[in-house]
C-alpha cells in the first residue's frame, strides 16, 4: 500500500476472505509516497477448498483529511486447493499425477 497524502499517517488495514476477517494490520507512520509491504499468513484451517475463488478484500481505515477514500479498498481473488490437488477439481486422485 502507498501513502498518497502529504503527511505521515497511522491507520488500520483489515483483510477479509469473503466476509470473514482474516487479518488486521496497524500501520504506523507511513510516510508520504512511502510504499509498505504487508504480509498476511492466512490460516486456512476453517476455510474449505472450493472451485469458487475467495474474494480477498483489504480495507484501510480513513485517515483525517483524506481526499480519496475510493482507493482504500482493494480486492483480489484467491482459490484454495486441497494439498495434492494439482488440477484443482477438489479431489486428490490419479488425475493429479497426470496433470
Ligand atoms: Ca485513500
Ligand atoms: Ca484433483
Amino acid at each position: 500500500m502507498k501513502n498518497e497524502e502529504n503527511i505521515a499517517e497511522n491507520f488500520t488495514l483489515n483483510v477479509f476472505a469473503n466476509e470473514t476477517l482474516i487479518g488486521t494490520f496497524q500501520v504506523v507512520n507511513l510516510n508520504p509516497n512511502e510504499t509498505r509491504e504487508l504480509i498476511l499468513n492466512w490460516n486456512t484451517t476453517d476455510f474449505a477448498p472450493s472451485k469458487t475463488p475467495y474474494v480477498i478484500k483489504s480495507e484501510a481505515s480513513v485517515v483525517p483529511s483524506e481526499k480519496n477514500v475510493e482507493n482504500n479498498v482493494y480486492f483480489i481473488q484467491v482459490r484454495l486447493k486441497t494439498t495434492g490437488d494439482v488440477n484443482g477439481d477438489d479431489v486428490v486422485d490419479i488425475n493429479d499425477l497426470t496433470t
